[in-house]
């Protein structure tokens, strides 16, 4: 176990925090970066008749799940380790999994359950009882309206919000899809942005809402569980909007550098070829997962991972059997934190510190290996370089290096490597990378050493940073 070793500093008078550096997250965002992994789940007419896009057109009788059991996506949820679900409530066909009074193309028109059923019911009320955070995806685009194309949808829409929000709430995040397959000869809908992020800010303050451009979360770009290996959580939004509107999928991979606002990437990917449930696919491998969970989390982003419940209603064993499989790898990996056998820690620089004995210090580097989240080393204000060194008793080996920065006060580091002594004393870089953000895990081929530095290169401000972590992961092919 860990124990703290003397040394010669202890904190000055005031406290002094860094100050906010550049746009800087709400406490809601903070809240749902660190859930890190959350389940997405797509579900509806598609389910049953193996379409990826429903025309609209099909009939309601289509949906019916004969064995539904939303205690059984928690559960499995829960299992995997992820903090929420997100449920398709209504997908571009626009059938509504809840009996919306705006349309007449939902499950009170279907012959499942006699009309009776809920979907939306039944996961919130599921997801409450199990400790599980609720959000909900409902598609602007909709092929079975029949105001899509007028001024009157964006009246529908705002009221199909507010059902939503006003009957099963309260939602940790509203998902927008930004997709649009109307061609050149197809109806145009000028959607009130402004109206549908204001009224699901008013009635459900806490949830981030995603789109291509935020304003809660944005999206990473593509759908193959990629986020920039440099990705700032900063995005300029001036002029554009989501769908059409959205910057390019290569800006909202990395962000933007001086982006006004705080706007996380969000990496959403289906464990699964399509995003619905088909019987002849099946889940991605847990090696192609533990890769997604690198690309995504371990890059400064949240991984949305959609696994589809099938046509009984169900999350099927594959997947289920799958997320277990990827979980205990995650756990194996990240369940011993070598950086916590430490035996001394030094930061080549310190936050306000003076001559004396006691430790932590406040801006002590030692927090970085305690887990505490509002604890963080921090440097002097204008001090953007500096080096920690971790210095173990016995050699350690590893090949993952956590990083995080302490982001309720900015996203800074722009610029930073990793360095082990070998056995004749020299340094040897095993990693070059910019941003870290929230997180940040590194993979560096596998070394044994009895010392490491983590250098900040460059930072945009002083270094504010609260965790360091090294790993060994034995799973992953290299
Ligand atoms: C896309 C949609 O078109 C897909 O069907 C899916 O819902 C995905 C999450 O977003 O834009």
């Amino acid at each position: 176990m860990f124990s703290y070793p003397q040394s010669r500093y202890v904190s000055l008078g005031p406290a002094d925090p860094p100050k906010p550096y550049g746009p800087v997250p709400t406490a809601a965002q903070v809240a749902w970066q660190r859930m890190e992994m959350n389940m997405f789940c797509h579900f509806g007419p598609n389910t049953f008749t193996g379409l990826e896009w429903g025309e609209g057109t099909e009939a309601e009788d289509i949906f019916n799940p004969t064995a539904l059991d939303c205690n059984q996506w928690v559960a499995v949820a829960k299992q995997a380790g992820f903090g929420g679900i997100i449920l398709t409530a209504k997908h571009h066909d626009g059938f509504c999994l809840w009996p919306n009074p705006m349309s007449t193309h939902t499950v009170r028109e279907s012959a499942w359950r006699n009309g009776q059923g809920d979907v939306l019911r039944e996961l919130s009320d599921a997801c409450r009882k199990g400790g599980v955070k609720f959000g909900i995806y409902i598609s602007p685009w909709d092929r079975n309206a029949h105001t899509y194309g007028t001024p009157e949808y964006n009246k529908v829409f705002l009221k199909t919000l507010r059902h939503a929000h006003t009957h099963y709430g309260p939602i940790f995040e509203q998902w927008f899809d930004g997709a649009n397959g109307e061609g050149p000869n197809g109806k145009k809908q000028v959607y009130d942005w402004k109206k549908f992020n204001g009224q699901t800010k008013k009635l459900q303050p806490n949830a981030v809402i995603f789109s291509d451009v935020g304003p809660g979360c944005r999206w990473v770009g593509n759908e193959e569980g990629k986020c920039g290996r440099t990705c700032w959580s900063r995005l300029d939004i001036e002029g554009f909007g989501p769908g059409a509107d959205a910057p390019s999928q290569d800006t909202l991979n990395a962000g933007n550098y001086n982006g006004a606002c705080w706007i996380p990437a969000e990496t959403d990917v289906s464990i699964r070829p399509g995003w619905f449930w088909r019987e002849s696919e099946h889940p991605k491998s847990v090696q192609e997962l533990l890769k997604i969970y690198y690309n995504s989390v371990g890059r400064n982003s949240l991984l949305l991972l959609n696994v589809p419940p099938d046509s009984r209603g169900l999350i099927p064993a594959e997947d289920s059997l799958r997320l277990m499989e990827f979980r205990a790898a995650l756990d194996s990996i990240f369940a011993h934190d070598l950086a916590k056998k430490v035996e001394f820690i030094f930061a080549s620089e310190e936050r306000n510190i003076s001559e004396c004995n006691i430790r932590p210090t406040t801006y002590d580097p030692l927090w970085l290996v305690r887990g505490d989240y509002d604890n963080y080393w921090a440097t002097d204000d204008g001090v953007t370089t500096a080096y920690i060194q971790l210095r173990f008793d016995e050699p350690q080996t590893f090949n993952r290096v956590m990083l995080q920065e302490y982001i309720p006060l900015g996203q800074r580091v722009e610029k930073f490597h990793v360095e082990v002594e070998d056995e004749n004393g020299s340094w040897r870089t095993i990693a070059e990378e910019t941003t870290i953000g929230y997180k940040r895990i590194v993979l560096t081929e596998t070394v044994t050493t009895k010392k490491v530095r983590i250098v900040i290169d460059k930072s945009r401000a002083c270094i504010v940073l609260n965790r360091v972590g090294l790993f060994m992961d034995s799973i992953s092919e290299q």
